[in-house]
């Protein structure tokens, strides 16, 4: 048996180390959005690929959620006292990671062969890989002109109307070796969709090499965790982006979003009016600590027909 799971950051990474607690490496692809990732003070930075990667070798920030829990400010701060840009926070140890991404990048590997070996340095047996190894910038398109994504999402604090979202990954992008291996296994036995935002972590992978595509032609069921606990985002803008595209508030907002590509809808409320050809799966979903994780995961391979 088989599974790829698509996860952006916080909530990709948490159901990330759920499944990764379930199954072995040659039964589970990571994929990984990669249009948040841009280029600062010279250093590649992917911000969801390393939070599931710090997640993973149980390295994250709790409360921050991105880089490290055990980190210092030094070259942040010195960068401050040169007056070098510093809206975005670069923890020392951090650096370190990114140093050398940056440096197997330079030698000729591509961004998922990089991201294996820091992986295999890190001692994480699943390693993520990236959906595609090409650069797909997300663009936030807004009244004031078009935003970078992490100029919207850190300068700005997503606190912004957003009139529509531009996604880097095209038709024509050629996906990740990893993620195409995944689809091409006969053992392929269902697609998990975290509980990430449907329209800055999960939507630029769809949109890349037809991914979305290529998911409903291989006809395995895909699971999909809502990003609603109690009616409520975890954290993020996931909220106001539905207000802001028309779409409904909630889990029906989310729904819409993705259309007829869900087969299994995980979510805690039982209020859902399930579109035609939906099952909707009923329970808590807040994934708290790594009990919680393992217990979703769990729940969702259950679904899927999957093997203990
Ligand atoms: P980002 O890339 O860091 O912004 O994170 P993601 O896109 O992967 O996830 C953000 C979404 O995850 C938010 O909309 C949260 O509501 C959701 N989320 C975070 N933690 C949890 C959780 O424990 N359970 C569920 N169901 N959703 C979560
Ligand atoms: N998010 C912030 O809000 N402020 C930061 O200074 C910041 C630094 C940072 C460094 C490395 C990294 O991998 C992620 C970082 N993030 C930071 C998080 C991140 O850029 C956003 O949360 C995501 O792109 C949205 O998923
Ligand atoms: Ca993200």
């Amino acid at each position: 048996q088989h599974f790829i799971a698509l996860c952006g950051g916080v909530g990709g990474s948490r159901l990330a180390d759920g499944l990764a607690r379930r199954l072995d490496p040659d039964e589970l692809t990571l994929v990984v959005n990669t249009g948040d990732d841009f280029d600062h003070l010279g250093l590649r930075i992917c911000p969801d690929l390393d939070t599931v990667l710090y997640m993973l070798a149980g390295l994250v920030s709790g409360e921050r959620g991105w880089g490290r829990e055990d980190e210092s400010w030094n070259a942040h701060q010195t960068l401050q006292a040169l007056g070098a840009p510093s809206w975005f926070q670069l923890g020392d140890r951090d650096i370190a990671l990114h140093l050398y991404r940056n440096a197997l990048l330079a030698s000729g590997r591509n961004l998922s062969q990089a991201m294996a070996r820091i992986a295999a340095g890190l001692g994480v047996r699943h390693a993520p890989a990236p959906v595609t190894d090409e650069a797909t910038p997300t663009t936030i398109v807004t009244d004031d002109g078009d935003l970078s994504f992490q100029d919207y999402f850190v300068k700005h604090r997503a606190d912004v109307h957003v009139r529509g979202v531009r996604y880097g990954g095209q038709a024509g992008t050629i996906l990740s070796a990893g993620l195409e291996a995944a689809l091409a296994r006969p053992e392929l036995a269902g697609i998990i969709i975290a509980p990430s935002n449907p329209f800055l972590s999960i939507g630029p992978m769809l949109a890349t090499g037809r991914l979305r595509e290529r998911i409903a032609a291989r006809n395995v069921p895909v699971a999909v965790v809502s990003p609603y606990v109690n009616g409520a985002a975890v954290k993020g803008p996931v909220e106001r982006l539905q207000r802001d595209l028309g779409l409904p508030p909630g889990d029906a907002g989310v729904l819409r979003h993705y259309g007829d590509l869900v087969d299994l809808f995980f979510t805690d409320s039982d209020r859902i009016a399930a579109p035609a050809g939906v099952r909707v799966v009923v329970g808590d979903t807040l994934m708290r600590d790594a009990a919680d994780r393992a217990n979703l995961a769990s729940r969702i391979l259950a679904a899927l027909g999957a093997q203990a």
